[in-house]
């Protein structure tokens, strides 16, 4: 036992405690390798969730037995895991880069929309293996309430699939065939709130003690109009305020805290019963093969007068709690942060100096995404390469998801201080980006739709698909080839540039065939006051059956992109362990960064102006670049010459070059 000594002594006093109540249950109910394995990692990480659980809940008179209860979760669910799945935790922890590695190329869809079922979603995994997925993240699948239900982010049963999607032995077995093929499974846990409908609010409605305290509620407006004071608003439009009274619950009725819709209830992890219970239904979906959980509006999940309740250091010492238990049942299990905040709130997320290695894997990198579509609709890359240089490097064991487009809005996550810094007015150029965004700007190709007005402020999101958003949806109608030809350009330009940031980048089902906007929500009562559902739409398999065309529109894209795949995997200068360093040129309208790994260098370079540029060569030289240079996107059409020292870019080009000498 090495890590003893490195644990304080109440750590060290505890772990020993709880050791010696496990061994015989542990010696009874497992294996004596299988034993020992428990027994070794739980030494190596009970600092890791025993220093932050103490801290938020060490003052509590029973806070050992909370331990010993969390301890006999934790030995339940170990005992339970599948032996696949004890030899890919395994194999995981002797790779621990495994999901940082140029080969992962993520997917995210709707099982529903995508397939029908999650038995579909099987019957399609040839078409996601053709593309080059190896990571694929289904949209929230657990039984949600019925009737509106935030796109399934109001979970009424965190151990049942929704039965529209098939059952929990079907998720179980899709996962199996997704390893199989080299796949690994995302999914959603939306660990701020329940449905309430879930069995914990239903008793909380009727007043049981114990499970009103699963919740923050208040018999009057007191606190909640303190805490409103300084809380923003996610959903002005259809779920005003954060607090939602209901008449019925307990005695006298109660205001319950809902930031979100009224039906989702924020939970109480101040009670530590709350975290057990959480940290049970983690071991559970792990135990049924998925690979990364989501954790869905984590920002939230500590509340703190006085403050946003968003992003408390409550919220770090959780999620290194959390991630602690599962290293010790299940550490082929990682964690993707939905925290879509600034950069300096962002990066926490992924473990900061002591957290460091212990909170999540992975986060959204939200702030490229938004500089992207900023960058396309001013064809300046002047903030794009600045908000980018400013921000944080990912820590060690830890990178981005990199994406353009989700189920969600677009909000433009662009500060005062970012756009003044290079000359811009923060409030000015947002408003432009929703007017440019939603197709009011005189001369604007996207068409997109305004999401979450709020006329006081003039704050707007957008929504729209990634190939309406580029312009493809304007231009097919206007059957204007030049102006088709511009849109499929951008949406391959954005993905080069996702593809080759470090990170995962993430394709938006429908985005790797142009999928435009759909306005059939507008049909549905349940849907039609969310205009997120335009970009949410049915996987539309007869324009994919036109993929291999590649003089159609859809071939060109699907095409494109699968190239960009094929020769991301091929690239080790991609592997997400290196670093990305965003650098100028002399060319506002060409973005450059240059990405360093021990295993090669490779240099971007993305012409974001619809006419040819040029930049001066010596950058190549600059970022190290040696021997011959090579464009692996278009080895043919990028000839260097001895005396050449401008690079030239066609409209929207975007080039990955290397050296044929590495270093
Ligand atoms: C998430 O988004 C989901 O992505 C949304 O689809 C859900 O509606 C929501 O949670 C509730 O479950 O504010 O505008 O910093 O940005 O959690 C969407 C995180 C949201 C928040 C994010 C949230």
């Amino acid at each position: 036992m090495q890590n003893l000594h490195y644990m304080s002594a109440p750590a060290r006093e505890a772990f020993t405690r709880l050791a010696a109540r496990l061994e015989p249950r542990l010696r009874e109910g497992c294996a004596p390798r299988d034993a020992d394995l428990f027994l070794i990692r739980l030494e190596r990480y009970f600092a890791d969730f025993y220093v932050p659980l103490a801290q938020i809940y060490g003052e509590r008179s029973d806070f050992l037995q909370q331990l010993d209860t969390l301890g006999a979760q934790m030995l339940a669910a170990y005992a339970d895991r599948p032996e696949p799945l004890r030899l890919l935790d395994i194999e995981r922890q002797m790779t621990p880069d495994w999901f940082q590695r140029e080969t992962m190329v993520g997917y995210v869809c709707y099982p529903d929309l995508f397939a029908g079922t999650l038995r579909g979603v099987r019957e399609h995994l040839t078409y996601l293996r053709e593309l080059g997925v190896t990571y694929l993240h289904l949209m929230p699948i657990l039984q949600p309430r019925s009737g509106t239900n935030d796109g399934g982010y109001a979970v009424e049963d965190y151990r049942r699939v929704n039965p529209a999607l098939g059952t929990m032995d079907d998720l179980a077995a899709l996962a199996g065939d997704l390893h199989t093929n080299g796949i690994s499974l995302c999914i959603d846990l939306v660990l701020n709130h329940t449905a309430r409908e879930h069995t914990w609010a239903q008793r909380a409605m009727a007043g049981e003690p114990e499970y009103l305290d699963f919740y923050h509620t208040f018999a009057d407006r007191t606190l909640p109009d303190s805490y409103e004071a300084t809380l923003r608003e996610v959903f002005p439009d259809f779920a005003s305020g954060n607090f939602t009274w209901y008449p019925h619950m307990a005695e006298g009725g109660r205001w319950v805290w809902t930031t979100f819709n009224e039906f989702q209830w924020d939970l109480n992890y101040t009670n530590p019963a709350v975290f057990r219970a959480m940290a049970d239904i983690m071991f559970f979906l792990a135990n049924q093969g998925v690979d990364i959980l989501r954790l869905d509006a984590v920002p939230f999940i500590w509340k703190r007068i006085g403050t946003d309740c968003e992003n408390q250091p409550e919220v770090h010492l959780l999620l290194q709690a959390f991630r602690g238990v599962m290293r010790v049942v299940a550490p082929a299990v990682i964690f993707k942060a939905e925290a879509i905040v600034s950069p300096d709130k962002l990066i926490p997320y992924l473990g900061l100096h002591a957290a460091e290695g212990k909170e999540c894997e992975l986060a959204y990198n939200n702030q490229l995404m938004v500089q992207l579509w900023s960058t396309l609709a001013t064809h300046d890359v002047t903030l794009l390469t600045h908000v980018l240089h400013a921000m944080p490097t990912p820590p060690t064991g830890t990178t981005w998801i990199t994406y353009l487009r989700c189920h969600d809005d677009i909000g433009w996550a662009i500060t005062d201080e970012y756009a003044a810094a290079v000359g811009v007015n923060g409030f000015l150029h947002r408003q432009f980006l929703n007017e440019f965004y939603s197709g009011a700007f005189p001369g604007s190709f996207a068409r997109g739709s305004l999401f979450q007005y709020n006329p006081v402020t003039r704050d707007a999101r957008i929504s729209g698909t990634t190939a309406s958003l580029a312009g493809l949806e304007q231009a097919l109608a206007t059957r204007d080839p030049y102006a088709i030809d511009l849109a499929v350009r951008r949406v391959l330009l954005l993905h080069s540039v996702i593809m080759a940031y470090s990170g995962i980048p993430l394709i938006y089902m429908g985005d790797e065939l142009g999928m435009v906007n759909d306005f059939s929500f507008c049909s549905d009562p349940l849907r039609v006051d969310d205009n997120r559902w335009m970009h949410r739409p049915p996987m539309n398999w007869k324009l994919a059956a036109q993929r291999h065309d590649k003089v159609s529109v859809v071939g060109r894209i699907y095409a494109g992109l699968r190239r960009l795949i094929t020769i991301r995997t091929g690239t080790p200068a991609l592997h997400a362990g290196g670093s990305a360093q965003t650098m100028w040129t002399d060319n506002p309208h060409v973005f450059a960064f240059y990405r360093q790994h021990p295993r090669g260098h490779l240099l971007l370079l993305a012409n974001f102006s619809e006419y040819e540029q040029q930049v001066a060569s010596e950058l190549m030289w600059h970022g190290k670049l040696r021997g011959e240079v090579r464009n692996l996107l278009d080895p043919e059409g990028f000839r260097p010459t001895a005396d050449f020292n401008r690079i030239h870019l066609k409209a929207y080009e975007c080039m990955w070059l290397v050296g044929s000498q590495s270093r």
